[in-house]
């Protein structure tokens, strides 16, 4: 039978279940990937597992969230995550190595191999014809610890690029043309797979582009083929040895098919305050400019700064803009010292900060009240930046730089510059990436602040409490548990950060939840999407939420509260949505006949009615949820 890429790479790791579109399956993972944010999370429950080292074939520990250290927090977390990863065989790459996903694109992607991250942004590796998937930190400890991830088997819809980009657009106005076409639940449960003659033109760094904001999609992944530009990327790498060639059969079945013309894509922004409100530049040109942000795991690597720096040379940025510019890694900071195009960032005025997350998490250059900030990041919720009024559009880097000279919103196609081509040869330096001598002797070093992993208790016959908050469709997790450095450096310590759950949007809720012992969230479409922060779980759970009733989820955040042992229950109507109020007391009947397939009966006390949830949880994670969350489960096998 004629497979598509998915299928193949699916096919090749595959451990149960049967690759029939929404069934559960099981497949190998061969690489992890962990960041700080989620990192300390992730190794405390590796730990818990009992195992004497990893059994992938390459884990990498990554710290590029939380350097600010404005405090111990941090600093103590980055020791904990070194020590940590040095006992068990874990890579470990320092402070100021760069962004995750982008050194891990440039050092150890390799095609044809599945990755996992406790990072949403994990498809980047995509663009490298990897099967990248992002998770929660205890499903990537699950994985280190050698256990197969669970999935549905996906959708998959290929993208057709033709033509060939134009002067002025860039890899990221593809992905926001995407965007615009299938919307931020558009790719649940679907992996988006690209094809068609427009991408033998874009080299691996835009294809990561594409791949990385596939995650807006609330897609499972995205990827390319592996073909010639991914051999002269890994050339270039030192690392051609990594290369196969991987393609599609030619006349595979999609489930859907979209074409992009890429001679007729225009430069495309998305306005405030989500991924899909896209639209073209020429729409929205001209609105008045405060700050912009250049750099992040969506759009930092080489030929994106370097094309920023010919926009800017020898010109300097308006005289009312703040241009920040962060860059994707060491390797990308240093070759842009050595070409000269650093050089001229700064003479134009830019602000320059380390190669690490930044302004993208809201660690720093929150911009000013009401302020206009354009950003080449990937993510642009309310509130994100730091700042609740400013407004964030999305746009390319070359978009940005145009932008942050004219002081207004520009077509980045009315600019006169050169695109960057590919360097010869990257300048590979691998000293910052600590390899692990699996020494047991060696102290792992736990700071104050770090607390242990927090642990729900076995599922009850019978759920009650009240309803805690009733919110609306595309609930993020940035909403759910915030970011930035003020909140941060709390995420190693679930008792202190749980006091700033959904603080932006209902700054009572912990409180709340605390009077009441906790109770219920009742949500609409597209529930915890956004980032894969396990934060978002259990947070609410140490609050003591129960359970969450919502119309639809993201396939992470679900995964997540599963995993913490918080029941996601689905309305089967819709309209019992509005009949329920804040405060109204829930009682969930009957839960120790909870099985596959079989709906749960919640009855309203407050308002005497009745009615029907669903659950969807295959046997697996009905095991889960019943012994309290996932590290339980684990827990009660090792014992057995
Ligand atoms: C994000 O972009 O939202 C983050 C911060 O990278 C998150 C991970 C986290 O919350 O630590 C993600 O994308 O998963
Ligand atoms: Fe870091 Fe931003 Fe990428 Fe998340 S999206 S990994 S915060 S750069």
């Amino acid at each position: 039978m004629k497979q598509t890429l998915t299928e193949k790479l699916i096919a090749s790791h595959i451990v149960s279940g049967e690759m029939k579109k929404g069934s559960p399956i099981q497949i190998h993972i061969d690489q992890t990937l962990t960041q700080d944010a989620t990192g300390t999370m992730a190794y405390l429950q590796l730990e818990a597992m009992g195992i004497q080292q990893v059994q992938t074939e390459v884990s990498v520990s990554y710290v590029d969230h939380n350097t600010l250290q404005n405090g111990f927090e941090n600093a103590d977390d980055h020791i904990y995550l070194q020590t940590v990863a040095n006992r068990y065989g874990v890579i470990f790459s320092k402070a100021g190595n760069g962004i995750c996903h982008q050194v891990h694109l440039e050092r150890f992607d390799v095609p044809g191999k599945t990755l996992l991250g406790s990072d949403s942004h994990t498809p980047t590796a995509g663009g490298m014809g990897m099967l990248a998937i992002g998770a929660g930190g205890l499903d990537v400890a699950c994985a280190m610890a050698g256990r197969p991830f669970s999935l549905m088997m996906p959708e998959i819809v290929n993208v057709q690029l033709i033509g060939r980009l134009q002067h002025g657009v860039g890899a990221k106005d593809i992905i926001l043309k995407v965007l615009q076409i299938l919307g931020v639940k558009g790719g649940v449960g679907k992996v988006i797979e690209y094809s068609g003659e427009g991408i033998l033109e874009l080299s691996v760094p835009q294809r990561s582009t594409i791949t990385n904001m596939g995650a807006e999609l609330g897609a499972t992944t995205s990827i390319f083929p592996s073909d010639i530009r991914t051999y002269e990327f890994l050339k270039k790498q030192g690392r051609e040895e990594a290369y196969v060639e991987l393609h599609a059969d030619p006349q595979a079945h999609y489930d859907q098919v979209i074409t992009i013309d890429l001679d007729q894509l225009e430069p495309m922004v998305a306005l405030p305050h989500s991924p899909d409100h896209v639209c073209t530049v020429k729409e929205v040109k001209g609105l008045k400019v405060d700050q912009v942000a250049i750099g992040s795991c969506t759009n930092s690597s080489f030929t994106d700064l370097v094309t920023v720096a010919n926009i800017l040379k020898g010109k300097q940025i308006h005289p009312d803009v703040s241009l920040v510019i962060s860059f994707g890694s060491k390797q990308v900071l240093r070759m842009l010292a050595d070409c000269g195009a650093l050089s001229d960032l700064i003479a134009s005025g830019a602000r320059i900060l380390e190669a690490t997350c930044g302004p993208c998490i809201g660690m720093g250059q929150s911009p000013k009240t009401d302020a206009v900030s354009l950003r080449t990041f990937n993510r642009n919720f309310y509130g994100r930046s730091g700042t609740m009024s400013a407004n964030v559009y999305l746009v390319s880097p070359q978009t940005a730089a145009y932008s942050a000279i004219c002081g207004y919103l520009q077509d980045a196609c009315d600019c006169d510059y050169e695109e960057a081509s590919m360097p010869e040869r990257y300048t590979i330096d691998d000293s910052q990436l600590l390899q692990p001598d699996k020494d047991w002797s060696k102290e792992v070093v736990l700071g104050p602040n770090i607390k242990p992993f927090p642990v729900n208790v076995p599922l009850k016959n019978q759920l009650e409490g009240q309803v805690m908050i009733q919110v609306g469709d595309n609930i993020t997790t940035d909403h759910i548990m915030p970011a930035g450095a003020k909140i941060l450096p709390y995420r190693s310590n679930i008792e202190k950060i749980s006091e700033f759950t959904y603080s932006q949007i209902d700054p009572e809720f912990a409180n709340r939840c605390k009077q009441h012992h906790g109770g219920f969230i009742i949500a609409k479409e597209n529930y915890g999407q956004g980032s894969s922060r396990e934060h978002a779980a259990l947070a609410p759970m140490h609050l003591g939420i129960k359970a969450v009733i919502a119309k639809s989820y993201a396939r992470i955040h679900r995964q997540n509260l599963i995993n913490s042992g918080i029941l996601p229950c689905v309305f089967t109507k819709e309209e019992d949505y509005e009949s329920i109020s804040l405060y109204d007391h829930l009682c969930f009947k009957d839960l120790d006949k909870i099985a596959f397939g079989k709906p749960i009966v919640v009855e309203n006390l407050t308002k005497q009615q009745t009615f029907l949830v669903e659950h969807g949880l295959d046997e697996k994670q009905i095991d889960i949820i019943k012994h309290g969350g996932l590290l339980n489960k684990i827990k009660s096998e090792l014992t057995k």
